[in-house]
């Protein structure tokens, strides 16, 4: 199977569900990552990062807590996601595939399996903005500056949300698609590093970039509350769908 094909077969367990897939060869993101976040795999080594776009918390997840009658002892975006991420591995069944997600840490560390920025930037999908980015930045040279990845259609909603690593597949002719550059003057990469680093909460860095959709309001309040106090969200998020009466529990 091509990567191409691979990729269709994805776009249509991913798509309908509200998350975009892009491929990226290992080899574009081990060259940017010091040496601790590197895979050790072949530079061919094809991978794909999976994004979800503003739609996929009404077209996934609420009926994913619907379905299956998440208690919010796991975090049910996590949970959901994996649901997706283990029925791509299912339709690949002789592929030998390692699915990521962005929360995962290595044992015993706090350091991510995946730095999913960078994995978007590789793979043309969004943009990561970083401190190293910008000419003469106004920042303390030992402050923190996080980085920010921006999509080119959803500004800074939407989230990256793991990668399919295949293991066993090579393609050392992949395109190369660089991320677009959507921030184009070092003034306009500087604010949103200051929206994200500063103020994240108030959700302004996400419309640097117009965007063609942004989360619902349901879906706001669901993130501006602590996981471990949302449970009336995920009622709530049921009984919408009860009344659509798509709910079939
Ligand atoms: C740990 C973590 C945090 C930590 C530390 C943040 C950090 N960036 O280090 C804390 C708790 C502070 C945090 C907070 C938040 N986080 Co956070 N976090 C993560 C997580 C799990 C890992 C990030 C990490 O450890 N990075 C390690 C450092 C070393 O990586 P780095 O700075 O990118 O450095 C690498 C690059 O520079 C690369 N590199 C070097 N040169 C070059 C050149 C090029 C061209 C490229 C592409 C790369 C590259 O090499 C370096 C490594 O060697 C990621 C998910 C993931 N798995 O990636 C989410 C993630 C970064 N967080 C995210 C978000 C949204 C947030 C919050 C807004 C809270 C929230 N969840 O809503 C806040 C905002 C930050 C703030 N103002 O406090 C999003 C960012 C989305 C986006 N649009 O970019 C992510 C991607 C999660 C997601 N699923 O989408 N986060």
């Amino acid at each position: 199977m091509s990567v191409e094909d691979i990729k269709l077969v994805l776009k249509g367990i991913f798509e309908p569900a509200g998350f975009e897939v892009y491929p990226f060869k290992i080899g574009w993101y081990n060259k940017n990552v010091l040496k601790i976040f590197k895979f050790d795999l072949p530079e061919d080594t094809i991978a794909f990062i999976i994004i979800s776009t503003p739609c996929m918390f009404e077209k996934a997840l609420i009926p994913f807590v619907c379905r299956e009658q998440c208690t919010g002892a796991k975090d049910p975006i996590d949970e959901c996601v994996g649901h997706y991420f283990s029925e791509a591995k299912e339709a690949f069944p002789s592929h030998d595939i390692l699915a990521i997600q962005d929360f995962e840490m290595h044992p015993g560390t706090r350091r991510a399996k995946v730095l999913v920025q960078t994995a978007g930037h590789v793979a043309g999908a969004a943009y990561y903005y970083q401190r190293a980015d910008i000419k003469e930045d106004p920042w303390k040279e030992k402050q923190r500056i996080y980085g920010v990845s921006m999509h080119p259609e959803f500004g800074g909603w939407f989230a990256l949300r793991g990668v399919l690593i295949f293991k066993d597949l090579q393609d050392p002719d992949l395109p190369f698609i660089p991320s677009k550059d959507v921030l184009d003057t070092d003034e306009k990469k500087i604010n949103v590093l200051e929206k994200f680093n500063g103020n994240w909460k108030d959700w302004t860095y996400r419309d640097v970039v117009e965007p063609k959709e942004r989360y619902s309001e349901m879906q706001k309040n669901y993130f501006a509350t602590q996981p471990n106090q949302r449970k009336e969200i995920i009622e709530a998020m049921r009984k919408s769908l009860d009344h659509n009466d798509q709910c079939d529990h």
